[in-house]
């Protein structure tokens, strides 16, 4: 059995940094990985298309300065191939792979309350203990698969864009079909409206997709940025989703019609999520939300020539930014195109699959591949996938069977040693992913240290802490809008899946300044023993 201080399940980049950071205080770690490669959520989406919705010079490290200074990102949104590039970059530059086990899934962990340590146990049977575990496995990783009758029967390309292969013949020229709307689907649609012979797309929600304006990034903007790159991150940390944006801090309805026309003109212009910081109201009011639903449909009516097409694609079963809002380069005009096809599940069900297609009742689609944009178990899926046993009866997946249970999302009561990364009680989904990564392991690794100071052999978040935090979770998304979406953020996208919204609804800066005050008053809401 091999023996570590910390193991780390999961080498995206929350494990990456986490292994560098225990790396760094001198902690013998491992990082078990079950692919073959880094980069997590970017080794595994390899779909055509496949591209960041946060810009790259905010969805990247910041730990490190001279990184920083030194990686040079080409496009203001950066595409798969750059960012896992960046990841070994990174496993590289700071000396990772050989502290890395590649093709390791893990499969369950049990705590032992005698020794105080952790046994995790592989696939292969191998055992591998620790003081500590990490799980650093990503909010999106197990894919979430549609209950079609019969999918069994189809013999095309059955291709989930979460699980892309590496091979695949191309699909130039063929007959595809592609499930899903959301922010993956948008983008393997307007890639795969381009090549291939005959698109049908099969939506069952109209989405709201919102122009990313993405553009080479030029020299100078790379040298201004590099220039107070540290002020800059200080600020987006200051951002509701800790991402810089012009916000305005007043409501949507405090200004006239033609103000907020402007507004929202100009951020529809620029691209990006910050218009969604047009107002400060857009995610509590409905009334607020209305004015910008109805301007992004007025757009969509605009750039979609078939008026049928045009009533199908505009949202109005939810308000806008209640699911992540999509960010698109094209994906509207894709439907002008004569050889794509939008099929609405809400008129025309798809009732059945065969070897050659699918079946909206008496009519055969028929496919050469089928893309499956159907999303993700998302951030409980892969853990609760995994047996979890901790100090109390229940194991983890149980413990969480009517909803996530955790204390900032980085610790579960009853679960010693065991930390989270992005957990369920996080901003994660709310905020900028790598910034969130970073200072949840800063605050893991502070913990750990401070158990050691204590001579603690064990640190978990209280009961009472994690009750209270759980219902301030609660209490925060019931002032929101988002329980009217169905959305991985609140479970309802897996059939079956408690409706609890996941995510710390309060915004980052209030995020981190429960995280603050935990650690300057040297954990409170931690037991150590
Ligand atoms: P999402 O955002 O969960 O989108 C999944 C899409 O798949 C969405 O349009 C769903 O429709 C659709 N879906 C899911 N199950 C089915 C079934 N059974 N039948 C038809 N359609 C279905 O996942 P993504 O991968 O696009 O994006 C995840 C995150 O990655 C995204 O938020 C960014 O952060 C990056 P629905 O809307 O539920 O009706």
């Amino acid at each position: 059995m091999k023996s570590v201080d910390v193991i780390i399940v999961g080498a995206g980049f929350a494990g990456l940094y986490a292994l560098h950071l225990m790396k760094q205080n001198g902690r013998p770690a491992v990082v078990l990985e079950a692919t073959n490669g880094v980069g997590g959520v970017w080794h595994r989406n390899r779909y055509p298309g496949a591209r960041c919705d946060t810009e790259s010079l905010q969805y990247s490290y910041s730990f490190s300065e001279n990184l920083q200074q030194e990686w040079c990102w080409s496009e203001r949104y950066a595409g798969q191939a750059e960012i896992l590039r960046y990841a070994e970059h990174v496993v590289d530059r700071f000396e990772l792979r050989e502290h890395i086990e590649f093709g390791v899934m893990v499969r369950s962990a049990r705590w032992s309350k005698h020794d105080k340590r952790w046994t995790l146990i592989a696939d292969s049977g191998e055992e591998y203990s620790a003081r500590f575990v990490v799980f650093a496995t990503g909010s999106l990783t197990n894919p979430n698969l549609p209950d079609i009758p019969g999918l069994e029967k189809f013999e095309g390309d059955l291709l989930h864009t979460a699980q892309w292969p590496r091979k695949l013949e191309p699909l130039a020229g063929k007959r595809v079909g592609v499930i899903g709307t959301g922010s993956t689907g948008v983008q393997v649609i307007t890639e795969l409206a381009r090549e291939v012979g005959r698109l049908t797309v099969f939506q069952r929600t109209a989405n709201y997709v919102l122009p990313a304006r993405n553009m080479p990034l030029t020299e100078q903007v790379q040298q201004e940025w590099k220039a107070d790159y540290a002020e800059r991150r200080r600020l987006a940390k200051q951002m509701p989703g800790g991402l810089l944006g012009d916000f305005n801090n007043y409501s949507a309805l405090s200004v006239d019609a033609e103000t907020r026309e402007t507004e929202y003109e100009a951020r529809w212009a620029a691209g990006g999520f910050p218009i969604m910081l047009a107002f400060n109201d857009l995610l509590t009011s409905q009334t607020a939300n209305d004015t910008m639903a109805e301007f992004v449909r007025g757009k969509i009516k605009q750039r979609v020539r078939d008026p049928e097409t045009a009533r199908k694609l505009m949202p109005t079963e939810f308000p806008i930014g209640t699911k992540r809002v999509c960010m698109e380069q094209g994906y509207y005009e894709a439907f002008n195109q004569p050889n794509v096809e939008l099929v609405y599940l809400k008129e025309q069900p798809i009732t059945g699959a065969a070897s050659n297609g699918l079946f909206l009742g008496e009519r055969l689609i028929e496919l050469d591949a089928l893309v499956l944009a159907t999303g993700f178990d998302a951030i409980t899926g892969t853990i609760s996938g995994m047996k979890i046993q901790g100090e109390i009866e229940d194991d983890l997946a149980t413990h969480w069977q009517k909803g996530p249970r955790s204390y900032l999302g980085l610790g579960v009561a009853g679960f010693p040693n065991l930390f989270l990364v992005s957990g369920p009680g996080s901003p994660i989904g709310r905020s900028n992913a790598i910034s969130s990564i970073e200072q949840n392991v800063n605050f893991i690794a502070s913990l750990i240290r401070c158990a050691d100071e204590r001579k603690s052999e064990r640190v978990e978040p209280t009961f009472e802490a994690e009750d209270a935090w759980v219902k301030t979770l609660a209490e925060l998304a019931e002032r929101t809008l988002y329980a009217k979406a169905r959305s991985w953020w609140n479970g309802s996208n897996v059939p079956g899946k408690p409706r609890v919204f996941m995510i710390y609804a309060g915004g980052v800066p209030a995020y981190l300044e429960a995280c603050n005050d935990e650690s300057s008053h040297g954990f409170p809401n931690f037991r150590f023993a």
